[in-house]
C-alpha cells in the first residue's frame, strides 16, 4: 500500500493530492491513508500535509529504505517470499524491541525490521549496542518457527553463518565466528547477535533475531574502541553496499532456516562455523551466569554446541554461555 501511495504522490508531481483522492484511488479509508503517510514520514519521506489541500511529496529518503530493501530481496533468485513484511526506520530505539511490539499483530508473518540508527540498541544481558546513523546494519528478523523452544539457539548460529557468508560474498572479507554469536575481524568484534524468545514450555510464540553489523564507523565510543571494528576498518573511502549484504544475508538465512526447520539438519551451518571458528582449539574462559572456568574448546557438535575439555580433563558439552579467548579483560 505504501508503495502505491508513493507512486500516486510521484505521479501528481507539484500538485497536492487530498486524503479523499488517495482514499478513492487506492480503495482504503482516509484514516488508513493518514497512517501510511505517517509511517512513510518515519521512513524518511518528506511529505508536506496542508489542511484542505492534501499531501505533496517533497523528498524521497536515501537509497537505504524499506522499498529498496524489499526490491533487493525480490531480486534474490532463490527468494520465495520468506519475508512477508519489511519495516524500515530512519531512527528507532531498538529493532528487536519493535519486533516484539508488533509480534502479536503480525500473526504468522516473517518480518524484517531494519533501522538506519538505533538510539537504544540492545546487547545481551542488558548490555547496550552502539548503532550510529548510517554506519551499520541494524536489523531484526521476527519469526514464528515450529520448532521446540530449546532449539531456538540454533537459529542464532544460522544467523551468524548467514551474515559471515553474506559479508564474504559481498565484500570479500572473511570474518571468524566466536562461539556462539559474534563475528570477529582482526581480533575485534564486527557483528553481534541478540536472540530473544517468547515461548511456553513446548511452543514458540515468536522469536526475534537481532543482528548488528558495523559497516563503516569512523570512530566508536571510547569504552569499546579497543574491541570494536567496522568492515571498512576505519577507512572512509571504502564504500560497502548495505542493501546487498542484507539481500545475501536473508538469502542464506532462508536456505539454512529451511534446512533446519523443515529437515532438521544443521550440517552445512556447523561445517562453516567450524572452519571459521575463532574459538576452537584454544584455551578459553567459559563464562556462565554464576562462574568463569578455564577450559579447552575442542569442537562443535552436530547442533553447534561447544564441546570442551574441563578442569578434570573430562569432555563436556556446553549449550550456552560466553567465551573469552585471551583472558577476562581481553575481547575475543
Ligand atoms: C551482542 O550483545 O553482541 C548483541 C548485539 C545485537 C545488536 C542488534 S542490532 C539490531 C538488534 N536490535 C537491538 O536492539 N539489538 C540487535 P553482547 O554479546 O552482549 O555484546 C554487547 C557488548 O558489545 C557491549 O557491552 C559492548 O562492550 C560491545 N559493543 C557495543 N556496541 C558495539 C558495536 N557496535 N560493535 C562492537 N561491539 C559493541
Amino acid at each position: 500500500m505504501r508503495k502505491r501511495i508513493v507512486d500516486a504522490l510521484l505521479d501528481s508531481g507539484e500538485a497536492y493530492l487530498s486524503g479523499e483522492q488517495l482514499s478513492q484511488l487506492l480503495g482504503v479509508s482516509r484514516t488508513a491513508i493518514w497512517k501510511h503517510i505517517k509511517q512513510l514520514k518515519e521512513e524518511g519521506y518528506e511529505i508536506e500535509s496542508v489542511t484542505n489541500r492534501g499531501y505533496k511529496l517533497l523528498k524521497m529518503p536515501n537509497d537505504y529504505n524499506g522499498f529498496a530493501i524489499e526490491r533487493a530481496l525480490m531480486e534474490n533468485k532463490t527468494y520465495n517470499r520468506f519475508i512477508q513484511e519489511v519495516h524500515y526506520f530512519e531512527s528507532i530505539g531498538s529493532t528487536n524491541q519493535y519486533a516484539k511490539d508488533i509480534a502479536s499483530a503480525t500473526q504468522n508473518k516473517n518480518c524484517l525490521i531494519v533501522a538506519d540508527e538505533q538510539t537504544a540498541g540492545k546487547g545481551r544481558l542488558g548490555r547496550t549496542w552502539e548503532s550510529q546513523k548510517g554506519q551499520g546494519i541494524w536489523l531484526s528478523l521476527l519469526l514464528k518457527p515450529e520448532i521446540a523452544p530449546e532449539n531456538a539457539s540454533y537459529l542464532t548460529q544460522i544467523a551468524a553463518v548467514a551474515m559471515a557468508k553474506a559479508v564474504c560474498e559481498i565484500t570479500g572479507t572473511e570474518t571468524q565466528i566466536k562461539w556462539p554469536n559474534d563475528l570477529i575481524l582482526n581480533q575485534r568484534k564486527v557483528c553481534g547477535i541478540l536472540t530473544e524468545l517468547n515461548a511456553e514450555i513446548n511452543l514458540i510464540h515468536y522469536l526475534v533475531i537481532g543482528v548488528g553489523l558495523n559497516v563503516s564507523q569512523g570512530a566508536f565510543e571510547e569504552t569499546i574502541s579497543e574491541k570494536a571494528i567496522a568492515l571498512n576498518e576505519g577507512n572512509a573511502s571504502t564504500t560497502i553496499d548495505r542493501l546487498k549484504i542484507i539481500q545475501k544475508f536473508v538469502e542464506f538465512f532462508e536456505m539454512y532456516y529451511n534446512q533446519f526447520v523443515l529437515n532438521g539438519t544443521l550440517e552445512a551451518v556447523i561445517s562453516y562455523a567450524r572452519s571459521h571458528s575463532a574459538t576452537l582449539n584454544k584455551k578459553v574462559h567459559l563464562i556462565t551466569r554464576d562462574q568463569t572456568r578455564e577450559v579447552f574448546a575442542k569442537d562443535l557438535d552436530a547442533f553447534g554446541r561447544l564441546i570442551v575439555i574441563n578442569e578434570e580433563e573430562e569432555e563436556e558439552t556446553v549449550v550456552s554461555g560466553e567465551v573469552s579467548v585471551r583472558g577476562l579483560n581481553g575481547y575475543i
